[in-house]
Order: structure tokens, then C-alpha cells, then sequence
């Protein structure tokens, strides 16, 4: 018996959900009308839903089943007759009703309580607001319904309450609003919004509250004017210039790039601060965790404000890749979160650096989707089977999803892909389609043949390239063999070959060589030829390269044109060239990194021979190559401070076989430390050459700079030098934005030296005193404490739990606190012998009912626990058997634990 059999009796184990039992919905819903009676501790839901048979359904369905979730149904009529209890049947999350004709009019009266509603799905109370968030399937909690994408309605909604909440918002244009009747006191208002454009239910939303906000607005390229709002607490009035300016980029930059225009004569976000994830897409009232949308330079740091571009351009575009045209299903979430991501990358390189944000988007892929790739919940873009969809909003269906539209992006080349994504958007506007429409219109635009490609979304699991080359000098031939392959993964055990684009150039003695592909298309020789992209499409493959002069550098896999793991031996010195003067951009950083691993596999073998680290030495061409980076002013600066920056510990921890989180920590904090020793002048000229008065913008180069020069600072505290470490508190005390504020505190917290915990002490007590009314500055304050890689964390972690800033029930502070510590503090999360994993096991049997998707996000490191010693792996699976033996236990929880223990 498996583990997940023994958990639970079979009758009680949630159902898993398969691709392959989809079937058409048997009734579909021409129009909604809702109405919500909003008072104090309950709210009343009157659905007034006109049904009729789908035709395109096999057999005439003969009843109705709505989902339900958390309701209390107070009366229900079918064409104006109430229906007696025979009439029909609950289900555990459903409603039959029997003997239901080919178009009829249902009306439900509900009671809900949003007050009561911790688990932020469905309508529920943030602070002073009411607000909702349906997807996946959060809008069975509102009002019995087909809660399912492909069921799609033109809503019309009427929200009723008190004047206190003077500011009551849905989807779509506003059409009439006034005092409610039967209203004697007079203190109860109205407002009725409609929606032209048919929706699934998970893009119902709605808002009640007492809001500012700010308004400006936007002329669309045929010249319709849209107006931009975006809703606050007041508090916070100052903090929203910098997302409606992120807006208006990213609502011009989708005419011009993909051709597609807002709708509607509204667009409107609202910022929560109770949250699950980043924000929602609901049509044209987006709603935000205000993490996303507030920025201003005193309280948010420079990765701040770019998350906010980010997100709220992400949220935006999907208006057409998710809104007009959505999934048919579920398993289909990447169709709009793969697009969508990549759409908002490449919206972020446009508006910045290119490379830059090429560098940090494969970062997060390498550490976070590989890990996932590699562990017990791998799955493919698009899943064969789900117990709680919740848990499948990964950094695979978005981040992989992403990199697959990339792939396609460069096959087709722009041209026709963008014909492409025009037939896509003209084929199904209005329709909930499948990622096999998306792949048949790229193919039909383009007339390439995807068949193969399609194994990307069938296949989970990080494929291998293995390559080797020969050159022959005689007949200046130059080969490269590559060879793919892919571990097994739960779903899948023998892979098909996928069909890779591997972009490349040649670096010869003098700069890139020109490519003469044996056997290539005549018209390769043409436009740029020291750049090509080779298609992989067999297991094994040879490319042949002529007229090659000497022999190269190959430069592979440019731009991390795939998301696999390439292995090829390059030396060292191949490395040291292809840092200082590879064309590609993102191959100098990559170099920079396979050098930096380098250095740290060095000093962890002398680690595990038990030998000192402490006067690490390192050789002097790999010293001379950074300095060299460090000097070379035809770098960005921010790609500077990312070459000069050893991978993370996560990255190393990914691509071991067995984690040595010790080894890991101490090696890579040795390399730190002789980089800072043999290169302290080069980081002392960077850090007080930047001005510390200039005033702030979220431009790229000043990002840039400020990211180098704090990089700087963080290789000089290690130096544990007295005055350095004055500098840093001063830069502490007197930046005028959050981001230089934040990197000095988190260099003091860090700093081992006594005068930096010293000044640290002082420095968090005073940073507390300045923005305990901030909510989302003491979110930073939490977790620059939760991070903190020194000795004891995890008791000034549990003693946090217990301050005013902390609260229990806020996502953004549970992901501060816990996900950081848990997630973001290796070296303490496993030290004493499991607290750590005890201390996570004990917050997510907490929120298993408080708030399941929380919980089940808070277990990623858990998951893990093969990859770690024999003694680590029994402390952790032992935490998650406490988990799963826990009664109530929810789908979501249920379904990662499980997993884990196969
Ligand atoms: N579509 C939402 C995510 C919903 C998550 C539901 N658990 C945000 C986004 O990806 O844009
Ligand atoms: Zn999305």
C-alpha cells in the first residue's frame, strides 16, 4: 500500500480529474444577472441564470448540475415556479436539478459570509473592502453555477450596500446606479454594471468599498478614449502613478506589437492587500495584491516597481490571451498563462535591457521550474490529471509555458508569428479553446509543420543536450553532435525526441566567424551569418559547419533559445573568452556563471577533504577575467552586477544530485570572500562613485547602477572591515529610496562582525519605528529578518510570528516570514536537526483549513526531501506523514503531500 492509500480511507480520497474524460457541457448560459445584497456579516446572492441545451452536446441533457461551494441556498424557481426539495439534490459541491427542459430561466437565492471566508477564494472582506477572486473555481462560492471556462455568459450585476462603501464596482460599463428602494434610512445605494463581451465565471468580479482613486486616460489606436482607473485604501493615493504609467505602456505596446485593442470604455484595478498571488485578470476590473500595483522610491525597491510593470502589463494582456479568447478547460492553463508570460517578458525587455531581463527570467526558470521539473509534482504544461487545479499554477504551466511560446517565437521567426498570433486571435475571439488550437493556427500562418513540437506539451521534464564537436583543420570542417534526452517524470517514463532550436555563433580569434551550414537552405548564407538557430529534432544529431578557419568557441544555445540543461565541456579558458567578448549577451553571463561553479566545485571538494576555506585563493586568470568585466565599459552595468554575481545556492542545491547544504553555503560564501579580497579596489572605486543623492528613477540605467553598486557593497561587507561597515549603515540611514535602504539592512543583518550586528540591532529597531503603518514596508522588514543566514533565525522567526507587524492570516506576511525563512534560508531551514521542517510542518497544518492554497504553497520545500542525506530525508518525510494524517486535510494539501511520499 502506498503511503496516499494508507492516509485515507479510498472513499474519502479526493477525485482525480483527467484530461481525457472532458466532455462539452451539457447546458451552456446565455445571461447572468446578479445581484448582491451586501450587509454586515452576510451577503445575499439573487442568480438569475437563462439556460439552454448546447447543441453541440452529444445526447440532450435532461438535468442541470451547478457547482456550489460554501452556500446556503434560500430559495430556487425555475421559470418563475419555486422548486420544491424533490425537485432536486445536493451534492458534496453541487446542485442537480432533475427533469430540466431545453431553455428555461433559474433563479437562486444564496446566503454567504464573506467575513468568514479566510480562504481568499469567492467573495471575501480584506480590511475594509469586499472583494472577490474567482479563478480557478472560486466563483462556486458566490452562487450555485456552470463553474467551468468553457460555459461563457454575458453578465449583468447589481451590487447593494451601505453608503459606507461608497465605491461598488463590477466587470464591464457602468449603466445605472442610485439609492437602493426599500430604503427608509436611506443609507444603502446601488450600482449596475454590464458586460458586452461574454465571460467564464472566473472572470466574475466584484468590489464594495471606501476607495480613492486616480484616473487618467488612454486614446486606442483607432481612436476610442478608455478610462484608467486605479482604486486604493486613501492611504496609499501616492503610491499609484508608476503602475497607470505601466498601463499605458503596455496598452500602447499590445496595439503595436501584437495588434490588439482594448474593448471595453473602462479599465480599472483595484488593490487588495489580503491576496493569494499577484493579481487577477478579471474583465476590465482587475484586481491586485498591493504588492503589485503600489510603488513610490520611499517604500519600494527597485524589484518592486519592475514587478509592478510586470504584473500589471501581464494582468493587462491577458484581456485578449485569456479573456477574449479563454480555455477550454483547465488543463489548458498554459494556452493563456505560457502566452501571457512571455507576452510581459518581452513587454519588460522592450521597456528596459533586453539581456537583462533575459538573464533574470532564466535564473528563476533554472532554480525554481528545473527543481520543479526534477520533483515529485513534475508535470507538463499541459497536466493529464489534477486533484485541486489550484495547485498547477506553477512555475511550469507559466514559466516552461513561456519558454515554449519562445520556442515557437523563433522558429517562425517574428514575422510569422506575429501572422500567427493574428489568426489565433481572428480564429477564436469569443471561444474557450485548447493549446492544440493555438499550436494549428502558428502552423496554418506559418505552414510549418508542429506536430513534433507539440511533445513539449505532453512531456514534462528539463531535457539534457549533450554535445561534443571535432574540428578538422584540412578540410576546415567544424562538427557539433548533439544529443538529447530527457529523465523520467511521474507522468511519463520514455520520452519522444523535442524539437529544439539551439541558437549559436562561432567565436574565432578575431569576434564571431561566419556560418556555412553543410546542406542548409540556399538562402542561409544571407543577413547575418555569424548567427544561426540549428532545429533539433532527433535523438542524436550532427551539423556540419564549412569553410570554418580555425577552431572555434562554439557559443551555444544563445539567448537560452530552449529550456533545457546543455552540458559541453568547455574549459576553462573557452569560458574566460566567451565572458570577455561573446556577441551574445546572455552567453557572457552564462560564461561568467559556468566560471563561477567552477570555483565553487573547487572549494567544495576542498571542503569535503575537510580543508579550511578560510584563505581561499583564487587563480589568477579567473581573477583577471572579472576585473576585466569589471572595467569594460561597453557593459550594461546591470549585466555587470549579474556576472559578478556567483549563482545562488538554490541553483547549486538544483543541479546536485545529493544537496550538501552545508558544503553549498560555506563554499560559495568562500568564493564570495576571495572575490571580495582580490577585487576590493575595483568594488571600493564602484561604490563611492556612485552619488548618493541623485533622485530616484525606476529607469533602466539607474536600476542598473544602483544593482552594481550594491553589489559592490555586499562583496565589501564580507571584508568585515569597521569602516566599510559604517558606510553601509550610513547608506542605511541616509538613501533616499527603499532600494539602497533595503540593501544596506540586509548587509548589516547579514554582516558577521560584531559592529554590524550592533548597528543592525539599531538599524531594525529604527526601521520598524519609521514604517510600522506601511504595510508592505514591514513585509521587507519581516523578511530581511527571516533571511538572515546567521545562526538562530528560526527562533527570531518564531518570535516574529508573535509581534504586532506579524498577521496570520495575510498572505503577503505569511510569504515574508514563513515562505522566507523556509524558502529562502537554506542553510537555517535545515540546520538543528529538523526544527525547521517541524516549525513548516506545524504553519501549514494551521492553514490546511484557514487557507488551503497557501498551505500547499508553503510545502515546495518539503517536497524536496529526496534530494538531501539519508538523516535529512527521514526528518522531512516524517513532517509531511504528520501532515497527511491530519483529519480535514485539503484537496490542495492532500494533493502535494501525497505526491511527495510516492
Ligand atoms: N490568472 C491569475 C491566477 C489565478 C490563480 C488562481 N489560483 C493571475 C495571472 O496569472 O494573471
Ligand atoms: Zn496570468
Amino acid at each position: 500500500m502506498t503511503a496516499v492509500e494508507q492516509s485515507l480511507p479510498a472513499k474519502d480520497q479526493p477525485k482525480t480529474i483527467y484530461l481525457k474524460d472532458y466532455q462539452v457541457p451539457g447546458y451552456l448560459i446565455k445571461t447572468t444577472d446578479l445581484r448582491f445584497e451586501i450587509y454586515d456579516g452576510e451577503t445575499i446572492v439573487s442568480a438569475m441564470l437563462h439556460l439552454y441545451r448546447n447543441p453541440t452536446a452529444q445526447t440532450p441533457a435532461t438535468q442541470l448540475i451547478l457547482q456550489g461551494a460554501d452556500l446556503e441556498l434560500i430559495s430556487i424557481a425555475l421559470d418563475g415556479k419555486q422548486l420544491s426539495t424533490s425537485d432536486y439534490e445536493f451534492g458534496e459541491e453541487s446542485l442537480t436539478i432533475f427533469d430540466t427542459p431545453a431553455e428555461f430561466k433559474l433563479l437562486t437565492i444564496t446566503r454567504i459570509k464573506p467575513e468568514a471566508n479566510t480562504s481568499l477564494e469567492g467573495l471575501y472582506r480584506s480590511r475594509t473592502m469586499y472583494c472577490t477572486q474567482c479563478e480557478a473555481e472560486g466563483f462556486r462560492k458566490i452562487t450555485y453555477y456552470l463553474d467551468r471556462p468553457d460555459v461563457m455568459s454575458e453578465f449583468t450585476t447589481t451590487v447593494v450596500a451601505d453608503k459606507k462603501y461608497p465605491v461598488l464596482l463590477s466587470n464591464g460599463n457602468l449603466i445605472d446606479q442610485g439609492d437602493a428602494e426599500n430604503n427608509p434610512q436611506n443609507n444603502r445605494h446601488y450600482a449596475t454594471w454590464h458586460d458586452p463581451f461574454k465571460k467564464p465565471a472566473y472572470l466574475f468580479a466584484l468590489v464594495a468599498g471606501d476607495l480613492a482613486h486616480i484616473e487618467d486616460s488612454f486614446t486606442t489606436c483607432s481612436g476610442r478614449d478608455v478610462t484608467l482607473k486605479i482604486f486604493v485604501e486613501p492611504k496609499d493615493l501616492d503610491k499609484c502613478d508608476h503602475a497607470m504609467e505601466s498601463l499605458k505602456n503596455s496598452m500602447r505596446w499590445d496595439e503595436e506589437v501584437y495588434g490588439r485593442e482594448y474593448d471595453l470604455n473602462i479599465f480599472m484595478i483595484v488593490a487588495v492587500d489580503d491576496f493569494n498571488m499577484g493579481a487577477m485578470e478579471n474583465k476590465g476590473l482587475n484586481i491586485f495584491n498591493t504588492s503589485c500595483v503600489l510603488a513610490k522610491p520611499e517604500t519600494t525597491t527597485d524589484a518592486g516597481f519592475q514587478r509592478v510593470e510586470g504584473v500589471v502589463a501581464h494582468e493587462y494582456f491577458h484581456n485578449w490571451s485569456g479573456n477574449r479568447v479563454t480555455c477550454r478547460d483547465w488543463f489548458q492553463l498554459s494556452l493563456k498563462e505560457g502566452f501571457t508570460v512571455y507576452r510581459d517578458s518581452e513587454f519588460s525587455a522592450d521597456m528596459g535591457s533586453r539581456t537583462v531581463k533575459r538573464v533574470e527570467d532564466v535564473t528563476l526558470l533554472r532554480t525554481l521550474q528545473f527543481a520543479e521539473d526534477a520533483g515529485p509534482m513534475a508535470h507538463p504544461i499541459r497536466p493529464e490529471s489534477y486533484i485541486e487545479i489550484s495547485n498547477f499554477y506553477t512555475m511550469t504551466v507559466y514559466e516552461k509555458g513561456a519558454e515554449i511560446i519562445r520556442m515557437l517565437a523563433t522558429l517562425l521567426g517574428k514575422d510569422d508569428f506575429r501572422k500567427g498570433t493574428d489568426l489565433y486571435f481572428e480564429r477564436h475571439d469569443g471561444q474557450a479553446v485548447t493549446t492544440e488550437d493555438f499550436v494549428a493556427a502558428l502552423a496554418d500562418a506559418s505552414g510549418r509543420d508542429l506536430t513534433q513540437f507539440k511533445n513539449w506539451y505532453a512531456q514534462a521534464g528539463t531535457p539534457r543536450l549533450q554535445v561534443t564537436d571535432s574540428y578538422d583543420e584540412d578540410a576546415q570542417e567544424y562538427s557539433l553532435t548533439i544529443k538529447q534526452s530527457c529523465p523520467p517524470t511521474p507522468e511519463c517514463q520514455q520520452k519522444l525526441p523535442f524539437h529544439i532550436p539551439v541558437a549559436l555563433g562561432l567565436l574565432g580569434s578575431a569576434g564571431d566567424l561566419p556560418l556555412y551550414l553543410k546542406d542548409a537552405e540556399p538562402d542561409f548564407e544571407t543577413g547575418d551569418n555569424t548567427h544561426t538557430v540549428l532545429e533539433l529534432t532527433a535523438a542524436e544529431q550532427t551539423f556540419v559547419f564549412q569553410r570554418v578557419q580555425e577552431k572555434p568557441v562554439p557559443s551555444l544555445l544563445r539567448g537560452f533559445s530552449a529550456p533545457v540543461k546543455l552540458q559541453y565541456n568547455y574549459s576553462r579558458d573557452d569560458l574566460i573568452v566567451l565572458m570577455s567578448r561573446d556577441s551574445d549577451g546572455f552567453n557572457r553571463w552564462e560564461a561568467s556563471q559556468q566560471l563561477g561553479l567552477q570555483a565553487i566545485y573547487h572549494a567544495m571538494s576542498a571542503y569535503a577533504r575537510g580543508e579550511s576555506l578560510a584563505g581561499l585563493q583564487l587563480d589568477a586568470d579567473l581573477l583577471s577575467a572579472y576585473s576585466s568585466v569589471l572595467q569594460d565599459d561597453s557593459l550594461d552595468q546591470a549585466m555587470v552586477a549579474y556576472m559578478l554575481s556567483l549563482p545562488s545556492e538554490a541553483y547549486l542545491s538544483e543541479l546536485a544530485d545529493v544537496v550538501d547544504v552545508e558544503a553549498i553555503h560555506h563554499s560559495r560564501m568562500a568564493v564570495r570572500k576571495a572575490l571580495a579580497r582580490a577585487l576590493r579596489d575595483h568594488f571600493v572605486r564602484i561604490y563611492n562613485a556612485y552619488d548618493h543623492q541623485q533622485v530616484y528613477a525606476a529607469t533602466a540605467d539607474a536600476i542598473a547602477s544602483r544593482s552594481l553598486k550594491n553589489v559592490a557593497l555586499g562583496y565589501l561587507m564580507l571584508l568585515g572591515e569597521d569602516d566599510l561597515i559604517r558606510a553601509c549603515e550610513q547608506q542605511y540611514r541616509e538613501s533616499n529610496n527603499m532600494t539602497d535602504v533595503m540593501a544596506a539592512l540586509s548587509q548589516l543583518v547579514n554582516a558577521d562582525a560584531p559592529l554590524a550586528q550592533q548597528l543592525a540591532e539599531t538599524s531594525l529597531a529604527d526601521f520598524y519605528q519609521r514604517w510600522q503603518h506601511e504595510s508592505l514596508v514591514v513585509n521587507q522588514w519581516l523578511s530581511v529578518q527571516a533571511t538572515c543566514l546567521l545562526p538562530n533565525t528560526l527562533d527570531k522567526v518564531k518570535g516574529l510570528q508573535n509581534h504586532a507587524a506579524y498577521d496570520g492570516k495575510n498572505p503577503n506576511k505569511i510569504r515574508a516570514l514563513i515562505a522566507g525563512f523556509c524558502g529562502g534560508n537554506a542553510i537555517n531551514f535545515h540546520a538543528n536537526a529538523g526544527a525547521g521542517y517541524q516549525f513548516l510542518a506545524d504553519q501549514i497544518i494551521l492553514l490546511n483549513t484557514q487557507n488551503p492554497q497557501i498551505a500547499s504553497r508553503l510545502l515546495t520545500p518539503l517536497t524536496k526531501w529526496k534530494k538531501y542525506s539519508p538523516e535529512r530525508q527521514a526528518l522531512m518525510k516524517k513532517e509531511l506523514e504528520r501532515i497527511i494524517a491530519e483529519p480535514n486535510l485539503s484537496k490542495d494539501v492532500f494533493e502535494v503531500v501525497s505526491k511527495s511520499l510516492v
